[in-house]
């Protein structure tokens, strides 16, 4: 069974792994075809017209499943890697260890925001963004500049309190949990850490910055303890509603995954936070 880790409690050598995976991942053209989909769903998703996998319900599912997949592969590169997963309420400043040059790399140059360290730098030669929303071929971030600060856990747990998962019109405007977390209303928990760090992880393709992964593992798991603290809640919709995917309804681009295929995460993986062997919501 997968387990899921804090990124914080990775060990030199687990970090080496999953940097080392990801980077394979890149070299042979399997990470691009990730953030073209990613690039192309966010740029298609409408607040009045078809939505999948944002400004929608099916916001947390199709994340999940997209997720999955790309652990899926990281694990054909290397089997003992799994997603980790970057709680923004604990670690919170650039100088945290996750942007330090044995992982994600964190210094930026003022100038262009260009990534300078770390194994993601351009200059190191392993990382050319090609599927992008401009031809600027490095990766860029400009993490907490402009005054905005990461979510804090007591932003999170007003969210994780709220009863109803979405309400309609099943959108950004929408009252309830999923849109709270995604971050349209409210505090804007998931769309804020978007916009804190920056770079291409305030764009469309945004999973050009491998933080992406981490960043979602994370929301991932804010829903899975949603669950938890709200045990008579379920996704809605559930039954038809136009343009947005329905309990039972299909997600784009897949023709057979449904959002009721992926309420329970157990089936897929654990966080490290869980015993293994606790009662199964
Ligand atoms: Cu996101």
């Amino acid at each position: 069974m997968i387990v899921r880790k804090n990124q914080a409690t990775l060990t030199p050598d687990e970090k080496r792994a999953f940097t080392n995976a990801v980077l394979e991942l890149k070299r042979t053209g399997v990470y691009d075809r990730f953030v073209a989909t990613h690039n192309s769903f966010l740029t298609s998703d409408s607040d009045f017209g078809p939505r999948v996998g944002h400004r929608g319900p099916s916001f947390l599912p199709w994340h999940r499943r997209y997720l999955l997949e790309f652990e899926a592969e990281l694990q054909k590169v290397d089997q003992k890697v799994s997603l980790p997963y970057w709680d923004w309420t604990a670690d919170r400043t650039p100088t945290s260890s996750l942007w330090a040059a044995d992982f994600l790399g964190g210094i930026s140059r003022a100038r262009d925001g260009q990534v300078l360290d770390g194994p993601f730098a351009h200059a190191a030669g392993r990382w050319a963004v090609t599927v992008g929303v401009d031809s600027r071929p490095y990766l860029r971030r400009t993490l907490g500049a402009g005054g905005v600060q990461l979510p804090t856990k007591a932003e999170v747990n007003a969210v994780l309190a709220m009863p109803v998962y979405d309400a309609a019109p099943w959108n950004s405007t929408s009252d309830g949990f999923r849109n709270h977390l995604e971050g349209w209303r409210g505090s804007s928990l998931h769309n804020r850490v978007h916009v804190w760090i920056g770079g291409q992880m305030a764009s469309a393709a945004s999973p050009n910055d491998p933080v992406f992964w981490m960043h979602h593992a994370f929301v991932d798991m804010l829903w899975a303890e949603w669950q938890m603290r709200n045990p008579k809640s379920t996704y809605l919709p559930a039954g038809r509603t136009p343009d947005v995917v329905d309990l039972h309804g299909v997600m784009r681009p897949w023709n057979n995954i449904t959002p009721a295929d992926l309420l329970d995460h157990r089936k897929f993986y654990t966080f490290d936070t869980e015993k293994p062997g606790a009662p199964k919501r």
